[in-house]
This record gives structure tokens, sequence and C-alpha cells, in this order.
């Protein structure tokens, strides 16, 4: 039976609630919130993801990757040019923000507003990766919250995680040269790593918390199902990423970003 998670915060559920959904997330790396957006409102969000698409085209963000068929496969840093409307919205949810204030035991900052279209037969996989490789938060308050706008299972190349791995520190990751991810985890480090690999089965409306330690990523897409995910990172409102670290980071995500043009 699906769980509901929805949380009311008028009444007593909303503790009893939260209280898994922090267990989940600081003993697995993630947790899944059933049902946090109606269908309605994922209705609403995929209309304005093909508006912000044919921004994106138009202006021609950089953090945008295409598939080998030209559709579009992850577009990042959305909220530097959307500033109003449904995406927004959600970003400043008050149920969601609930969730993540308490995860992150402070007040939550938007970083980033991204999406991981991953479209059908040809949409592109993740590596296995840290986000926290990437973000460099040294006091690891952040996450990202993933929202189903589509159903996504392992079927469809749906998110994986290997449970519980948050808590063994950041792996050595290397450039991926994949479209969307700049670095990975190598497959022989992967290899020896004992961790359950989950892919949690999602449909729309239902949320994915993660942590930002967690070892998570996605294969190809080959089925004939799209597989769209918002993804919404917060970090709490003091914390500051180590900038030398970040100085470093950005610019071999450069780097891979004209590696990938000059080889298109
Ligand atoms: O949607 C995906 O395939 C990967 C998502 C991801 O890496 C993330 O949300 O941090």
């Amino acid at each position: 039976m699906k769980r509901n998670l929805y949380l009311n915060l008028n009444t007593g559920r909303f503790m009893k609630n939260f209280s898994k959904i922090e267990d989940n997330f600081y003993n697995d790396g993630f947790v899944v919130v059933r049902n946090i957006l109606s269908k309605a409102s994922i209705r609403n969000i995929q209309k304005e993801i093909v508006k912000v698409k044919k921004i994106s085209i138009k202006i021609k963000n950089p953090h945008l990757h295409l598939t080998q068929d030209n559709k579009i496969n992850t577009v990042h840093d959305i909220n530097k040019y959307l500033k109003k409307g449904r995406i927004i919205q959600v970003s400043k949810d008050k149920k969601i923000l609930n969730i993540i204030k308490n995860l992150l035991k402070a007040n939550p900052k938007v970083r980033n507003i991204e999406f991981f279209s991953k479209p059908k037969k040809t949409g592109l996989k993740s590596p296995h990766h840290q986000d926290n490789y990437y973000w460099k938060f040294e006091d690891k308050k952040a996450l990202n919250v993933w929202i189903a706008c589509d159903k996504s299972s392992k079927s469809n190349g749906g998110v994986f995680y290997l449970k519980g791995s948050h808590k063994s520190g950041l792996k050595k990751h290397v450039t991926s040269y994949a479209p969307g991810s700049s670095y990975k985890i190598p497959l022989h480090v992967i290899r020896k790593l004992k961790f359950e690999k989950i892919y949690p089965k999602l449909n729309p409306g239902d949320m994915l918390v993660h942590h930002c330690e967690v070892i998570h990523g996605s294969h190809e897409n080959k089925s004939n199902k799209n597989r769209q995910g918002l993804v919404i990172s917060y970090k709490a409102n003091n914390s500051k990423p180590n900038s030398k670290l970040l100085k470093d980071y950005k610019l071999n995500v450069k780097k891979n970003i004209n590696f990938l043009s000059n080889n298109r």
C-alpha cells in the first residue's frame, strides 16, 4: 500500500510522519515522500518545463545538454533566468520547505533548479556521483529534492541510490565527460563498495529528498516512457561552500563543457 506522507501542520500527523522522513533520510541517505504535489500541479509544471526549455535554447544556456537525437536531457541553473511561475512557487512550497528546514536544521535557501528530463529511448545516464563533491559544503548542510513529473523506476532510467553511502565520506571522483554531470566516481571504486542499490519507484507528484553525500545516479532511458524530474537544490541559509575548492571545481566544469561542445 502506498504510504501517504502528505504533511498537515495543523495536526499531530506532521510530527509522526516527519520523524519517519528524518529517520529514512539520515539512515539511508534518501527518503521518498509520496504525493507532495497534486497531479494538476505536475501538469502545470510540465507545461512550464516546455516553455523553459524553449527559453533555454534561445538564450543558449551553456548548462543545457542534449541527447544524440537533439532532445533536451538536462537543463541546469534555471533559477538564474526564471523568476516567477509554478516552478518558482514549488521551490517556495510550505510543505517542502518545512521538510527541508527540519532536515537541515536551518532555514533553507534555493541554490539551483534543474530538469533531468531523460527522454524515452535516448535519455542519457547520470554516472555515480555525490553532489557534495560538486558543491563543497564542509558542513554538509545541503540537499536535493527530486520531484517526479512522470512515473519513474528502474525500467525508464529512474534515480538509484547506494543506501547508507552518505556515511562513508566523499569518494574519489574523475572528470566524467558525460553531459550533465561533470564528475563521476570511477566504476572500479564503485565495484568495491558493499552498499545495497535501491531504485525508488515513483508516481508523478512523489518526491525524493537526498543527502548531499549519498552516492547516486541513473542509467540510460532505453524504454518508451519519458522520465522527467524537477530538481530543486537547497542549502542552509548560512552555509557557504569552500570557495577555493569550488573555484577548482568550476574550472573543471568549463573544461568538461568545452570538451563536450568540441566533440558534438
Ligand atoms: O535525474 C537523474 O537522473 C539524476 C539526478 C541527480 O543526480 C540529482 O538529483 O542529484
